[in-house]
């Protein structure tokens, strides 16, 4: 048995995709135990299906496995949870509360939560929106982060619990689509792009959010995660930054390659919730800290989607 066996809570979403054969990859596919809602066919690995919110489910994989890490990915996020408010709150919250309390439990010993730009509020500078700032999050999601935020400083003050945590952007990436984000319009963008099809935006053209490519936020992550204990001063979340562009911008970089390309703009309920986030992310923090540099701007990130997707597309 590995000495250090990995947990990753919602590992078919868009990032769990990614970052499950990322893990494999670095620390072999026995050390890495995916889990989520369902199965999903084509997977390899070890996999068990879990509802996070089952707290004794959770810990009879734990116990099993002899878990030492957990990367907790399972969430509802922004748009989707502006549907159902109340049951956000309490899955989000659920779940959070058991990861936390298993590795409490459990002596597991690393747990990586993430969070997101959705902690911020009109009441944040919303150019280059500083680390330590007031949190006034509008969604239910922003909040549920916001409280996990402080969850995650608490159970490392008071239990010793090394809870690892990132503020990031949207995310986007090839490999796997998103889930009822409010950033999703950033992935969907490329897909229509390669069907040649038109793409109807739901932001207004000029609404500039943060945004990182998803290998970028893949190695943030294992990065933040490998570096030594004494270098996190952060308990809380970390500031992430990479590019920041609006969806007239992103739909130009693909122009450049698509000339033919078209996008309407029409915004709707996820446009309130975009306007009081940032529009540009200050993670000096994250730099001093454990040397996070990003990587990859428009431009390149354009390059990369549309030569993968078609590739893709071929298959
Ligand atoms: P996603 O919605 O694509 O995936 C979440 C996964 O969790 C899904 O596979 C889903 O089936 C699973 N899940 C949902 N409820 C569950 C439950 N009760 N028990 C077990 N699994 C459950 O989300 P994502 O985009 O991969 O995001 C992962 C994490 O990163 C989330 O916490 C999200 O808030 C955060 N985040 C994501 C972004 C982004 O742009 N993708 C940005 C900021 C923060
Ligand atoms: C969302 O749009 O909800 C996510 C996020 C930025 O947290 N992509």
């Amino acid at each position: 048995m590995s000495k250090n066996k990995i947990l990753i809570i919602g590992a078919h979403g868009q990032i769990g995709t990614v970052l499950t054969k990322e893990l494999q990859e670095i620390y072999g596919l026995d050390a890495v135990v995916a889990s989520d809602l369902k199965p999903k066919s084509g997977f390899s690995g070890v996999f068990e299906i879990l509802d996070g919110t089952d707290f004794e489910s959770l810990q009879a994989i734990v116990q099993k496995h002899e878990i030492k890490q957990i990367y907790h990915l399972a969430a509802i996020l922004s748009a989707r949870g502006e549907q159902a408010p109340l049951d956000t709150w309490e899955i989000n919250m659920k779940l959070m509360f058991n990861v936390f309390e298993v590795a409490r439990l459990n002596q597991v010993g690393k747990v990586f939560f993430p969070s997101s730009i959705a902690v911020f509020g009109d009441e944040a500078s919303p150019i280059l929106t500083p680390q330590d700032t007031f949190l006034n999050p509008a969604t239910v999601y922003g909040m549920s982060k916001a409280s996990g935020e402080n969850w995650a400083q608490y159970y490392f003050t008071k239990y010793g619990i090394d809870i690892r945590s990132i503020r990031y952007p949207g995310i986007i990436g090839y490999q796997s689509l998103p889930g009822g984000g409010t950033t999703d319009y950033a992935v969907e963008i490329y897909h229509k792009a390669i069907n040649g099809e038109d793409f109807s935006c739901f932001l207004k053209k000029d609404t500039q959010l943060p945004m990182i490519f998803m290998d970028d936020a893949i190695r943030a992550t294992i990065e933040i995660m490998e570096a030594p204990i004494e270098s996190i001063s952060v308990r809380t979340s970390y500031n992430m930054a990479s590019m920041s562009f609006t969806p007239e911008e992103i739909a130009d970089s693909i122009k450049e390659i698509y000339p033919d390309f078209k996008i309407e703009y029409h915004p709707d309920y996820r446009q309130e919730i975009a306007s009081k986030w940032p529009q540009s992310i200050d993670d000096s923090k994250a730099q001093e800290d454990w040397n996070w540099k990003a990587q990859y701007d428009l431009k390149s990130m354009t390059a990369i989607m549309l030569e993968k997707l078609e590739d893709k597309n071929k298959i």
